[in-house]
């Protein structure tokens, strides 16, 4: 994979996004400067999750931007995504990996040990944290700080993303710690002008 596309990558969240449509919203993002986008349904049935999916990847694909799906392998082959995000609960990336051999496969670490797993298994990318602490993912976890993600950083050779609690004021500090790109939710979807915080976000970014 290009790990340019994980310089600001979007994850979605129907319920912080507060109720606008989820294709708006993706798209104000892309226009924004978002580089890479995960569909994360943690509620939907499977139909649903399918058909959310396919509306946002109608968007992706006009915009040239990689689509990505949180947990669900099946869902991720059967749109044809360009990938899937899978956490240290889902399935293993081996086994992902022989189910679709020509998937970008992220692992969400938040350990070194984690991470050197991963990498040896055949991942893509990683998803590092949650370097903060957030209230947008329940069960998160205390934030591992930006000592970590350098220490992961550090370990590991392929592309990694920086996740949790960032945004404007701490972006430039993950890119520091040797981030490829940051990952996340409220600090765009939350935000009344979706397009504009993705662009203050990506400005943040720029420098680095
Ligand atoms: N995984 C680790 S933290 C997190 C996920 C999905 C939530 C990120 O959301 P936010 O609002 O950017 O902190
Ligand atoms: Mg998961």
């Amino acid at each position: 994979m290009d790990p340019k596309a994980l310089k600001l990558y979007l994850c979605t969240d129907r319920v912080l996004s507060g109720g606008r449509p989820l294709t708006d919203a993706v798209e104000s993002a892309i226009r924004g400067g978002v580089t890479m986008v995960q569909i994360r349904e943690k509620e939907a049935p499977t139909r649903e999750f399918y058909n959310v999916a396919r509306d946002i990847q109608a968007i992706t694909k006009r915009r040239g931007v990689p689509l990505i799906v949180n947990d669900r392998i099946d869902i991720a082959l059967a749109i044809g995504a360009e990938g899937v995000h899978l956490g240290q609960s889902d399935m293993p990336v081996e086994a992902a990996r022989r189910l679709a051999p020509h998937l970008w496969i992220g692992i969400s670490a938040a350990t070194v040990e984690e991470a050197l797993a991963a990498q040896e298994k055949g991942a893509d990318y990683l998803g590092v944290g949650p370097v903060f602490t957030t209230g947008s993912k329940a069960d998160a976890g205390e934030g591992i700080g930006l000592g970590m993600l350098r220490r992961i950083r550090e370990a590991v050779r392929i592309p990694l993303v920086g996740i949790g609690g960032i945004g404007p004021d701490n972006a430039g500090d993950v890119m520091k710690a040797g981030a490829d790109g940051i990952s996340v939710i409220s600090a765009i979807l939350t935000q009344p002008d979706i397009e504009m915080a993705a662009r203050l976000l990506y400005s943040c970014l720029k420098s680095q």
